[in-house]
């Protein structure tokens, strides 16, 4: 149980996931504010909350603790910067912010007023990517010598698919590597400690004209929704693209990413190969780690808290067989976000995703679309 009262804003896909997992903490989720009223006040009462709020000030001048962003990306660094202002701690969906000069100046904020600020790279909090991050640290894999992988959803396949995210506007004129992409070069990067130095980038549109239902569509929502009547609107944004990768520690790399592969419904992937053995994890089977040996046989580990490192062990709640998923990283980002709040030592390491590394992601973004406009290898 912690005693911090936390408000939701934004209504759509994230509010009520985060809602949901902040209560299996414990936290009581006072309030909710939606993109109208008509909105909060449905969003209230599915939640059963005690309030809905009219306005982002509303939210600002209540007694609560933290405060977490799930709206469209370009209403993040406005939020956050006048949530911190008003003594509030956050915690922002990602991207952080628009731009780089925006999320340092929320990284800098941060540190000024002295509240805690992260923002939810949730897919490192899968028992068995925290369990891959501590058999790199006990160097079990050796050296790193490449880092490889995807994440491809299908969601977005059609012309008739949209959502605000396609939108440069809205969500940043990088969409799937900023909204997909940026969790696997977060991942990894946590997982291995290494830091990507140099991008190469091939980004692609499939779809440069969308159909746009009238209204709002949620995310993943498309396949399910009755469609009566379209706009036409022209995208900005890639569906997909590759990305070659440079590590600090001289490894190499390469990303896909894609929203407009068939069959793959949120699907990250990476393989990581050392000088001892490889690390290969997908994310639709999250509760399996693949080890892979050049002397011995192969194996694969079965998230189980019996087998898991006693540091990892506080992360995976169910007996082994017992599948965790999605929802469960939620709950166990929040948890290391919230003990740190409670502990008060802020000179203590962050054992979730801080604005640093929100920040460093948007830097990451901003090379791969220059690398991609200029066709070569760009330094981040
Ligand atoms: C949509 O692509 C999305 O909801 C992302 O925005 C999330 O970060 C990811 O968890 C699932 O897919």
């Amino acid at each position: 149980m912690f005693k911090l009262t936390a408000a939701i804003i934004g209504a759509g896909f994230m509010g009520p996931v985060h809602t949901e997992a902040l209560r299996r903490l414990g936290v009581r989720v006072k309030g909710i504010l939606g993109v109208d009223a008509a909105e909060s006040r449905k969003a209230q009462i599915a939640l059963g909350l005690d309030r809905a709020y009219s306005s982002f000030a509303e939210v600002l001048e209540d007694d609560i603790d933290v405060l977490h962003i799930t709206t469209p990306n370009r209403l993040h660094y406005a939020m956050a910067k006048a949530a911190l202002q008003a003594g509030k701690h956050v915690l922002c969906e990602k991207p952080l912010a628009m731009n780089s000069q925006q999320s340092s100046e929320l990284v800098e904020l941060a540190k000024k007023t002295g509240r805690v600020a992260g923002v939810n790279y949730n897919i490192r909090f899968y028992p068995l990517n925290l369990q891959a991050r501590h058999k790199v640290q006990a160097d079990d894999i050796g050296e790193i010598y490449s880092v490889v992988g995807s994440y491809v959803q299908d969601w977005l396949l059609y012309p008739t698919d949209y959502n605000w995210r396609v939108l440069a506007d809205e969500g940043g004129s990088l969409r799937a590597v900023a909204d997909i992409g940026t969790h696997w070069l977060d991942l990894v990067q946590a997982i291995t400690g290494l830091q990507v130095t140099a991008v190469c980038a091939d980004l692609k549109t499939i779809h440069p004209v969308r159909l746009r239902p009238r209204g709002e569509v949620e995310t993943f929502s498309g396949k399910v929704r009755e469609v009566a009547a379209t706009d036409k609107i022209d995208i900005r944004t890639e569906d997909c693209g590759a990305i070659l990768l440079r590590f600090d520690n001289g490894a190499s790399g390469s990303l896909w990413v894609s929203q407009t592969t068939a069959g793959r419904k949120n699907c990250l992937r990476y393989e990581i190969a050392g000088a001892k053995s490889a690390l290969s994890w997908n994310s639709e089977e999250p509760n399996e780690l693949w080890l892979g040996y050049r002397d011995k046989p192969n194996e694969r580990l079965l998230r189980d808290p019996g087998l898991l490192d006693v540091a990892v062990r506080p992360f995976a709640n169910y007996p082994g067989g017992h599948n965790e998923g999605f929802p469960d990283t939620f709950k166990q980002c929040f948890r290391a976000f919230y003990s740190y709040i409670a502990n008060e030592d802020m000179n203590a390491v962050p054992q979730f995703p801080t604005f640093e590394d929100g920040h460093h992601e948007i830097v990451l973004c901003e090379a791969i679309l220059k690398s991609h406009q200029q066709g070569k290898w760009i330094k981040v």
